[in-house]
């Protein structure tokens, strides 16, 4: 709350911090190949999306180029980028996934 200053009129107080940690955006990216279909499957099995939801996240992706996802905390946002870049390769599409701070 308040700065009270001290004999030089230096203020000697602090702002109380409640830091939370940062939050990361996952961004899915367009490319020319990986099929709709599985894109979609991506979104219901690691994001959490119903089926609707998950077509139309795609559909912006597919028209924007990119998407936020989703948004969690460091940790999370790891794993899941780690999950979805996995799972494309290991069906051999090109699928990319990554994070930003928030
Ligand atoms: N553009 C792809 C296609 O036409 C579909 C697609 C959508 C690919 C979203 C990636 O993140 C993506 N088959």
């Amino acid at each position: 709350p308040g700065d009270p200053s001290d004999a030089t009129g230096v203020a000697v107080d602090t702002k109380p911090k409640t830091k939370r940690p940062p939050l990361y955006k996952v961004l899915l990216l367009n490319d020319d190949y990986t099929p709709m279909e599985f894109v979609v499957h991506v979104l219901e099995r690691f994001f959490g999306m119903t089926h609707a939801q998950a077509f139309e996240v795609m559909l912006t992706v597919h028209k924007k180029g990119v998407a936020v996802v989703g948004v969690f905390s460091h940790e999370i946002a790891e794993t899941k980028v780690g999950q979805v870049m996995d799972f494309a390769r290991r069906h051999q599409h090109p699928l990319q996934c990554t994070m930003e701070k928030e």
